[in-house]
């Protein structure tokens, strides 16, 4: 069976690694099953080799794929049914979607979420995520998660388009979801179960999308916890 090495957090049902949320996504839209390996941030060294020291990996009868991108394309080269781009065109247009969420969505949610990713980890992550954010950003991550009330404004601001096309369309992949779908709930999952803000109003567009996007694949999305539901069972 495949494994697919995941992020761990200190609760075993919460996952919040949007990149490895892409993968558990395309597995499950080839009907492909997987075995999960959990590690933190200071286990790296467990990861199969060659890696990039980041999650996801997959090992695949001893082929060892990483970056969630790579993984995509290897599986649909490697699994041709249900393919996760239809053809070069979407795949090319996927690649925006990538660049967008990574360049544009993913700084505003780290700044809405950044101080429960944090307490989420496990404590022998915490110190090295620490370091690590605060010398890439310049600032603590007090200053740069400070003000989460603006950074959700900015973010539901640029899901306009988002918006706009999903009144013509289901899903990015249009009737069916895709890879592009693919992206963006992983990004979804990194607030819905890493962070205890409340993003959507439940007559956002995007909040119906993304709970679509939870049904899939036998509510695949929802096998992990919310942070709110973690938190309230401690
Ligand atoms: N481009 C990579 C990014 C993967 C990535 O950044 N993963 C994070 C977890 S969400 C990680 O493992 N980071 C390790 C670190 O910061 O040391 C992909 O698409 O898979």
């Amino acid at each position: 069976m495949i494994q697919l090495y995941d992020l761990e957090t200190k609760y075993p049902n919460v996952r919040f690694s949007p990149f490895c949320w892409r993968v558990k996504y395309a597995l499950a839209h080839k009907g492909l099953r997987w075995e999960e390996v959990p590690i933190g941030f200071t286990d790296k060294d467990k990861l199969p080799s060659p890696n990039e020291g980041k999650v996801p990996v997959i090992v695949d009868d001893q082929e060892v794929v990483s970056d969630s991108w790579d993984i995509a394309l290897f599986l649909d080269t490697k699994y041709p049914n249900d393919p996760l781009f239809d053809g070069a065109e979407s795949r090319a247009q996927a690649y925006f979607i990538k660049s967008w969420s990574e360049m544009v969505l993913q700084i505003l949610i780290s700044r809405m979420g950044i101080l429960d990713f944090y307490e989420v980890l496990k404590d022998s992550d915490k110190g090295y995520f620490r370091d690590t954010r605060e010398s890439r950003s310049g600032v603590t991550l007090e200053e740069w998660g400070g003000n989460p009330e603006s950074a959700r404004t900015e973010f539901l601001k640029a899901l306009e388009p988002l918006r706009v096309t999903l009144k013509h369309q289901s899903f990015l992949g249009g009737a069916q979801a895709n890879f592009s779908d693919y992206i963006m709930v992983g990004l979804l999952q990194w607030m819905r179960c890493g962070s205890s803000l409340t993003v959507f109003d439940e007559n956002d567009a995007v909040f119906e999308y993304q709970e679509k996007l939870l049904d899939l694949h036998d509510g695949l999305g929802r096998l992990s916890l919310p942070y709110s539901s973690a938190i309230a069972d401690e």
